[in-house]
């Protein structure tokens, strides 16, 4: 009910950081390019695999002055996958705990980004080439206010267009900036790349890199899809370019969620050359963040510790538009009073010092156990975040807002 709300709301207002001015507006106007990158996490990046560089594209980007790159940065999901970080990065708010909030939750209201976007006067879309259905994404974008889903209707898959899941990702990123030409700008787009997907398989032709040799087929893979997902997103800033929508846009990126499982510990060790503790296993949900401002030229590698729920007040603020009432469980990454601390969906959490998992608390500094002492206050923290989110989506307490708005 109301009162709920209110607490709620108290949390959020106490928790909310001021945008940093010289960011907020930054990008005012221009179109966003959102870039689901399947499964991609971030040990691949600026790493090479037997001499093979993995991600040449991604890595020259962080690198480029047009691009803050967040190295420290993590996925914040849970069963639901793919449709857990685009609820997070839509909402700010964590999915569920044992399912997909895509299919339990789609009949709530919601304060989606989307949603403020076409408040705004932005025409808001999702561009994935599968059926709509999938993950309920369907019935769960009309909540969301999202104007239009181009589905795999929306594309032509031609001989050899497709692998896997489904559609190769550049072919799948070439249909879809012709259909950018069309839409009327500004816009907001939502691109879900599918090749770098379990099981990780490739047609022989778009194999840039030789596999890796470890007992684990799934990871041995896993490099290949990589470096071919990273040379669609090549195809797409050249394709942008060439459309003449690169200038007048962002592209943001980052990684839905972790590709390889800890099933594959033993593999990944000898990939990394240690032994994957309960530690490295926290550590291995980082993803890639990339938000790239053609023209900025004052980005940077940043070592921010933040996650996915930030994203979405991330970009408003860069669009310069205002997040103060929202009701949102992340904060501006730019901001300099975002905190660093990210609790992740199973109640493990990173803060600047600590890791924890399974009730240990480890030193960040050593990986190893420490005193219990330095992750009490966020455990209770954490815990209070996670039920403050449950409960608005539980009680679709957002419904209780949209009158006043
Ligand atoms: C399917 C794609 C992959 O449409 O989003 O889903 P995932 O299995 O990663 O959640
Ligand atoms: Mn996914």
């Amino acid at each position: 009910d109301g009162s709920e709300l209110t607490e709620v709301a108290n949390y959020i207002n106490a928790n909310y950081a001021e945008p940093n001015p010289e960011m907020f507006g930054a990008a005012k106007g221009r179109n966003v390019i959102f870039v689901s990158l399947e499964s991609l996490q971030s040990f691949v990046i600026n790493n090479d695999m037997k001499g093979h560089e993995i991600t040449p594209f991604l890595n020259s980007l962080t690198k480029d002055p047009d691009t803050f790159y967040f190295n420290n940065f993590y996925h914040q999901t849970g069963l639901g996958k793919t449709s857990d970080s685009e609820f997070i990065v839509e909402n700010s708010l964590y999915g569920r705990n044992g399912g997909a909030v895509f299919f339990t939750n789609s009949g709530n209201t919601y304060n989606s980004m989307s949603e403020k976007l076409g408040d705004n006067g932005y025409f808001t879309s999702v561009m994935h080439a599968n059926n709509r259905s999938f993950w309920n994404r369907d019935i769960m974008y009309q909540a969301l206010k999202i104007d239009k889903f181009y589905d795999v209707e929306s594309y032509e898959i031609g001989e050899g267009d497709a692998v896997n899941w489904g559609m190769k990702d550049i072919p799948f990123v070439e249909q879809s900036v012709e259909m950018m030409k069309e839409m009327p700008q500004p816009f907001s787009t939502r691109l879900i790349t599918l090749t770098n997907h379990h099981p990780f398989t490739l047609d022989e032709e778009d194999m840039m890199i030789p596999a890796y040799d470890s007992n684990s087929r799934t990871l041995n893979q896993y490099f290949q899809t990589v470096r071919y997902m990273d040379e669609s997103i090549k195809v797409l800033f050249n394709n942008l370019k060439e459309s003449g929508l690169y200038d007048n846009s962002i592209i943001v990126m980052y990684g839905d969620h972790y590709g390889i499982s800890e099933n594959h510990n033993k593999a990944m060790g000898m990939y990394l050359e240690k032994e994957i503790t309960p530690f490295d296993n926290v550590e291995l949900q980082k993803v890639p963040l990339f938000i790239h401002i053609p023209g900025y030229g004052k980005g940077e590698v940043s070592d921010e510790l933040a996650g996915q729920m930030d994203v979405k007040p991330t970009v408003l603020h860069l669009l310069g538009i205002d997040t103060k009432e929202d009701m949102q469980m992340g904060s501006d990454i730019f901001s300099p009073d975002h905190e660093p601390f990210v609790i992740f969906r199973d109640g493990r959490f990173v803060t600047e010092n600590t890791i924890y998992a399974h009730e240990v608390c480890y030193d960040k500094k050593t990986g190893e156990p420490t005193d219990s002492g330095a992750c009490e206050p966020y455990i209770e923290r954490a815990t209070t975040e996670l039920g403050y989110s449950d409960l608005i989506i539980n009680g679709d307490l957002l419904r209780f807002t949209e009158e006043d708005q």
